[in-house]
């Protein structure tokens, strides 16, 4: 076959092109800790041939660190929709979604797209992924041992009621390791608004916390897990998959510790983490895939069934076992759901003034 000068102009600009398109075979993951099924990167890699890279950390500010000093090397990251996602999307920190590559994003419940559109307007930016409250985690059997059966095991006094924590600080109590949860914990204790931007509120709470804090024994968001399990701790102010893993990792251990999580009646935080490509991602089209494969609501299901946070995935919910659907912890009833509260990006100033409040409060001065 002859081809003229045209012809090895346009197989020369395909070659470039399809070089562009066909990155190599990596990519690399960033995600929560306890947050994906044992078995999903091995089954997207057996199925693409892509090579994966996973880290795990257990708090936004870890991954926002990352992001914001640039070339993190991640092509996909999980950052929770508001306020981190949101902050991350106006400094310039992630890439449009080509969803031409995503056809699994019709699976996507509306609710939740439209819930994280206000971090993330029109949706541009981030799939969500999984999402989780924030309540109280605790050992059934040590609480009503340290506070008799009238314990407040379904209110933010379990933790926040000095009195009661003095009484738990034996059996230990832990509380998440970020100001972003923990002030608006305190504030709902104090029957004010958690999303209070009020510096006087935010002195309030500190005071508040202040009270408890000699009967704090960690502040740690992914090591109550396997406390809770094995009894080192008997209350955790945690998230709500990782406290019913640790029920569930107590139960298959067999060793008699009974853990159960309640939102708080003072109502509970309500985050959505979102899969996002960083700008400077080294292997976006892998990323693409990756996320369309989570897209896929057998995949998302298995994710579900293994770590027990609701998933948004609408087609996904029959592919979740009954016992975990049907397990208002997971997925809670209507009226547990209006007790939830997203939060919202604060003003600079607030959101220095509560790193200071923080700072304080761990080092107890
Ligand atoms: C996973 C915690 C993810 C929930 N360990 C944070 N929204």
């Amino acid at each position: 076959m002859k081809v003229g000068w045209l012809g090895f102009w346009l197989l020369g600009a395909a070659a470039v092109a399809s070089a562009a398109a066909a990155e190599e075979p990596r990519l690399s993951v960033y995600n929560w800790s306890d947050y994906i099924a044992p078995d999903t990167i091995a089954k997207f890699e057996a199925e693409t041939g892509i090579k994966v890279s996973y880290d795990v950390y257990d708090g936004n500010e870890v991954l926002e660190a990352k992001l914001l000093s640039g070339r993190s090397g991640y092509d996909v990251v999980v950052p929770s929709a508001s306020p981190f996602m949101a902050r991350q999307i106006a400094a310039g920190v992630y890439r449009v979604l080509d969803k031409s590559k995503l056809p699994g994003w019709r699976n996507l419940d509306p609710f939740i797209l439209e819930l994280v559109a206000a971090a993330d307007p029109g949706n541009e930016h981030g799939a969500p992924y999984l999402w989780s409250d924030t309540g109280i985690g605790y050992d059934e059997t040590q609480v009503h041992a340290a506070l008799g059966e009238a314990a407040p095991v379904d209110s933010l006094a379990l933790i926040f009621d000095p009195a009661a924590a003095e009484k738990l600080a034996a059996c230990g109590i832990s509380l998440l390791d970020t100001p972003q949860e923990v002030f608006p914990a305190a504030l709902a204790y104090l029957g004010l608004d958690p999303k209070s931007r009020d510096l006087g509120d935010l002195d309030k709470a500190l005071a508040a916390l202040q009270k408890i804090r000699p009967y704090i024994r960690k502040f740690h968001s992914s090591q109550y897990i396997n406390d809770l399990a094995g009894g080192d701790l008997c209350v955790a102010l945690g998230y709500s998959g990782d406290v019913i893993q640790a029920r569930n990792r107590a139960r298959e251990a067999g060793n008699k510790v009974q853990i159960a999580f309640r939102v708080p009646k003072e109502g509970a935080m309500m985050s959505v983490d979102m899969l996002g490509i960083p700008a400077d991602a080294p292997h976006p089209e892998n990323a693409l895939r990756f996320i369309d494969h989570l897209l896929r609501p057998a995949v998302i299901a298995d994710v579900t069934n293994a770590v027990w946070y609701p998933n948004p995935n609408l087609p996904a919910t029959a592919l979740v076992k009954p016992e975990i659907r049907n397990d208002p912890a997971v997925y809670p009833p209507e009226e547990i759901r209006r007790r939830l509260y997203v939060d919202l990006p604060a003003p600079p100033a607030y959101e220095r003034a509560r790193t200071r409040a923080w700072t304080r409060l761990k080092s107890g001065r």
